[in-house]
């Protein structure tokens, strides 16, 4: 974040009316001098006689957006948000918040301890917390229930979600809402009122004491059933919102408080704090320094296959103009099914409006015409992965494509540096690696190659961020083979489990390591997911790398025609009864002569021994990255980990969670293991690096 200004509070008077303005960008985050700066100018604003009402207001693009997360690692300093809430609530004369922007977390509790509210129509709400392992710990838990009710007050707490300043002003969070003029209205709001000044602590909403308890004790029920009954910070949310009921202000805030420090000490706070911030690094490429984006306002995509028809709907959902090319008429038809499949879902589901999913429809162009690449600003590439077809494809694209317009190939395995040289504008070409489904996965990684202008980088930068995705950046050079750092950590992962599969493990004995760990699915559903015969494809157009022990059970696998899914047998059966598999007797037994053929004699792996394993081959592939310079900090790969490969986000990502070990620890451990497979587990440069000097890879994140 930008340095703090060096009075980031200003008290104006307009008349009988004290203005306390906020001045602190990007987001106006209630850091400490900013705390200091409101307490000063509310108790200067209150002493003057001639203050008939205080209004708190911000500049820039946003209330503010909440505490500063940053601070929560420091020394508390005074007034905590909860003094300073209870220090506006209680000032003797009316205080009116008025807000606009995303109003979020202890900004949205200060303005819950203004007496009154007032918001530009496009103002977003809500108390995110929740998402950083934390709860609104500012009086927020005790103050929305007042307002609005424990049921409605839940649901914004546990989900996170925003709401829309017309839904605040519905369920009673808002008190008005301003058409233009937000600080001239409220001035207007403020003479109105003479002198009135209710409380946020009003208790109409907590008289019919059984119904509310229900709700708690639902609401507790629930989370328990589907979260567990260690889920800390959405069980303490409703802790706090039942001692709203039960206790006065001053104990419902004592508790508050507690839960607040006891969830902030918590190892998935550190995590989802760490994941918060790494996203947010992964965008700052070095490139933005030097060349802002050009202007995207048409996008085409060529190919309308699955990843295509993905990218394309998340371009078309955040207003982009899209032309889909695919070929001849079947390709087109198919293409479009695929979209309007995903926009009749949508309005099924209530998540978009009839109106919406026609308007976005009105925005593509599907053609079987190359020559429409012309209108273009940024091009697409998502044909199928295979190096001729995408080269002849980036070729004709590179002929047809308007002077300045970025060139962006979806491959995910194949040489960037060639097929950047194939359009015959390599400096105009960058990789944009989608995740499928592309429509929702919100990762991509931007393949910079050593031919690609700043220019291309940064434009291919901004478009992601104008989906709404996570960008981050991969140094891909260096021929065939040379990937991404998603793909590069899966092989790692791929080979460590495939060893163990070799010498005694079984998939579903991996997969319930890897998923007890906190992962949704374990390796081996996974590639029963995706199809076997697309890994397979990919291991045999890569160079085997010799030094590596190569586990044949997947090609014996394919050989026999079981590729997971889409046969419904793979490592799991899939028959009708179960969605999720049941293990495949035959890949057992496949295993086992394929040990005694090999003269291994099968051993035991504990489910720790498993989940080691993977993880230390995971941070080693990620030291690689980092030695080679394709991730340029191990937080990227910690983002890559969680968006793209479902590492649970509460441990904050791979290289947080070698950090907890130490980089030491972690090589240590990996000398013993290097006898197994040297490739996988003999530790890489950065990591012995790292433990030589007693360092962890935070300390390459500040690098
Ligand atoms: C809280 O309030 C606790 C209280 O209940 C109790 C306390 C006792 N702090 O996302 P962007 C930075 S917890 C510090 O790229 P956008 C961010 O790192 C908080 N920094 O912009 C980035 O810095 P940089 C509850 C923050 O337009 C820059 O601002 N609130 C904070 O895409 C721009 O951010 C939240 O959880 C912060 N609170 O999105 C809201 N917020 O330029 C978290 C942002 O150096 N924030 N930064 O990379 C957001 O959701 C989004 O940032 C927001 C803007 C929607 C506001």
């Amino acid at each position: 974040m930008k340095q703090a200004q060096k009075h980031p509070v200003r008290l104006e008077r307009q008349g009988n009316i004290a203005l306390i303005v906020i001045e602190n960008p990007p987001v106006n985050a209630l850091g400490a001098a900013v705390r200091r700066g409101i307490a000063a100018a509310l108790n200067a604003a209150v002493a003057h006689e001639k203050t008939d009402a205080i209004i708190i207001a911000a500049n820039g693009r946003t209330f503010p957006a909440g505490a500063d997360i940053r601070e929560f690692d420091m020394e508390p300093q005074e007034p905590s948000l909860g003094q300073l809430c209870s220090l506006v609530e209680n000032a003797s004369k009316p205080v009116i918040a008025a807000i606009h922007g995303t109003t979020l977390g202890g900004g949205l509790e200060l303005a819950m301890a203004s007496h009154y509210r007032i918001a530009t129509q496009n103002t977003r709400m809500g108390l995110p917390e929740i998402h950083l392992g934390i709860l609104p710990g500012a009086g927020g838990t005790q103050r929305l229930p007042r307002l609005i009710g424990p049921e409605l007050a839940l649901d914004i707490m546990l989900s996170g979600n925003q709401i829309s300043a017309p839904i605040a002003l519905e369920i009673g969070l808002v008190d008005q809402i301003c058409e233009e003029d937000l600080r001239g209205e409220a001035v207007t709001y403020a003479r109105a009122l003479n002198a009135a000044r209710p409380t946020s602590l009003n208790r109409s909403n907590l008289v019919d004491g059984a119904t509310y308890m229900a709700s708690v004790n639902a609401r507790r029920e629930k989370i328990k059933l589907e979260l567990g009954a260690n889920a800390l910070a959405p069980l303490k949310i409703v802790d706090c919102v039942e001692a709203a009921l039960l206790l006065p202000i001053d104990g419902g805030l004592d508790l508050e408080r507690a839960a607040f420090e006891d969830c902030l000490a918590s190892r998935e706070s550190a995590g989802l704090r760490h994941a918060f911030f790494a996203e947010r690094a992964a965008a700052k490429f070095p490139e933005a320094a030097e060349v802002k984006p050009a202007q995207v306002d048409r996008v085409a995509i060529v190919g309308g296959g699955l990843m295509g028809s993905g990218i394309a709907i998340a371009a078309l959902q955040s207003g982009f103009a899209v032309t889909l090319v695919e070929q001849g008429e079947s390709g087109v038809n198919e293409a479009l099914e695929r979209i309007g499949e995903f926009y009749e879902r949508s309005i099924a589901k209530g998540r978009l409006s009839e109106a919406q999913g026609a308007a976005a429809l009105t925005h593509l162009q599907l053609t079987n015409k190359l020559d429409t690449l012309n209108e273009a600003d940024l091009i697409i590439e998502a044909v199928a992965e295979d190096f001729d077809l995408k080269a002849s494809m980036l070729a004709e694209i590179g002929a047809v494509a308007k002077a300045g317009a970025v060139i962006a190939t979806n491959t995910s395995y194949l040489d960037l540096d060639a097929l950047a040289g194939s359009t015959g504008r390599p400096s105009d070409t960058i990789g944009l690696h989608f995740f499928a489904p592309a429509q929702v996965n919100k990762l991509v990684e931007v393949g910079v190659h050593d031919a690609a202008s700043a220019q291309s980088v940064v434009t291919g930068l901004g478009f992601v961020k104008a989906l709404g995705k996570v960008a981050v950046r991969a140094r891909v050079s260096g021929g065939f083979g040379a990937g991404y750092i998603g793909n590069a950590i899966l092989t790692a992962y791929r080979q460590a489990a495939d060893i163990m599969l070799e010498d005694g493990a079984t998939p579903p004995q991996i997969d319930g390591a890897m998923r007890a760990f906190g992962f949704q699915l374990g390796p081996y559903q996974v590639a029963d997911m995706s199809g076997l015969d697309i890994a397979y494809a990919r291991r045999q157009s890569t160079p085997r790398d010799g030094n590596s022990r190569y586990v044949e059970i997947a090609d014996n696998m394919v050989a026999q025609g079981w590729l997971g899914q889409k046969t419904n047998r793979g490592y799991y059966i899939y028959t009708d009864g179960h969605r999720h598999g049941v293990p495949n007797g035959d890949v057992l037994k496949m295993i086992a002569e394929y040990r005694a053929q090999k003269g291994i004699t099968p051993r035991k792996f504990s489910d720790r021994d498993i989940r080691d394993r993977i993880l230390l081959a995971i941070v080693n592939a990620g030291a690689r990255l980092l030695g080679e310079g394709v991730a340029a900090r191990p937080s990227d790969i910690d983002t890559v980990m969680i968006h793209g490969f479902g590492y649970p986000r509460g441990r904050g990502g791979p290289m947080m969670d070698a950090d907890a070990t130490t980089p030491s620890i972690i090589a240590s451990r990996m000398s013993v293991l290097a006898h197994e497979d040297a490739n996988i587990w003999g530790a890489a440069p950065v990591l012995t690096m790292l433990a030589q000097e007693r360092q962890r890879f935070a300390d390459l994140n500040k690098a």
